[in-house]
């Protein structure tokens, strides 16, 4: 067969095997998934703050967080209610670059959002690359719906994880579940090994 022919049938996503973690199904649109309303707070009050367990506590204006270097990202996401979505399109600035000369004796954080929401982490979950606050999706910026300004982005874990409207991360000595984690979510969220809720 010749390869155009090939690529165009084999690179249809569904058709991949092992890419869909275990109970997933593939989506092409993008659902909307938010408890309670979305709040739209004014990029000019707006900030993104580390603190917690730090011996400094940085704080970032929009105008500060977004002339940071930043990374154009590339990920499948995988919500617990079972869509999967692929090669979603992301810019953002990663955890990496906003933890350096951050010190901390924190192995946890607990990220939290403008409307209240929480969700916890180990901090090895957002480092080396793994996480982002996430600020364009598809070449845009990112619309209010689905997290915009500024969400976390943690396309490892399960997609409740991907804290929208985040402000705010807060490193803890402890683990200390989040929103959905104290209402019988999983406390780590793994799609691969399908820890949905508490137990599994
Ligand atoms: N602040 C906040 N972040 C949130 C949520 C939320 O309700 N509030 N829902 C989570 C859940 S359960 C999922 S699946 C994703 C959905 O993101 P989306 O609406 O962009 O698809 O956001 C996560 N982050
Ligand atoms: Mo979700």
């Amino acid at each position: 067969m010749p390869p155009i022919t090939r690529g165009f049938f084999g690179r249809r996503p569904d058709a991949e095997p092992g890419r869909l973690p275990p109970g997933q199904y593939l989506t092409h649109d993008f659902p909307v998934l938010s408890y309670g309303p979305t709040p739209h707070t004014p990029l000019e009050e707006w900030s993104f703050t580390i603190d917690g367990a730090v011996d400094s506590s940085p704080s970032w204006t929009w105008d500060e967080l977004t002339a940071l270097p930043s990374e154009m990202v590339m990920s499948d996401i995988h919500c617990v209610t079972k869509w999967s979505k692929f090669d979603t399109a992301w810019r953002g600035v990663s955890l990496d670059t906003l933890l350096e000369g951050v010190d901390t004796e924190g192995e946890y954080l607990v990220a939290s959002c403008d409307g209240g929401y929480t969700t916890n982490l180990p901090l090895a979950d957002v480092t080396d690359g793994k996480a982002w606050i996430a600020y364009e999706y598809a070449g845009e910026p990112l619309a209010p719906e689905h997290g915009g300004p500024a969400r976390l982005l943690v396309p490892h874990l399960y997609f409740w994880k991907s804290a929208k409207w985040v402000r705010k991360i807060t490193l803890t000595l402890y683990d200390e579940p989040g929103f959905w984690e104290v209402n019988g979510y999983h406390d780590y969220g793994d799609p691969w090994r399908e820890q949905r809720y508490q137990g599994d």
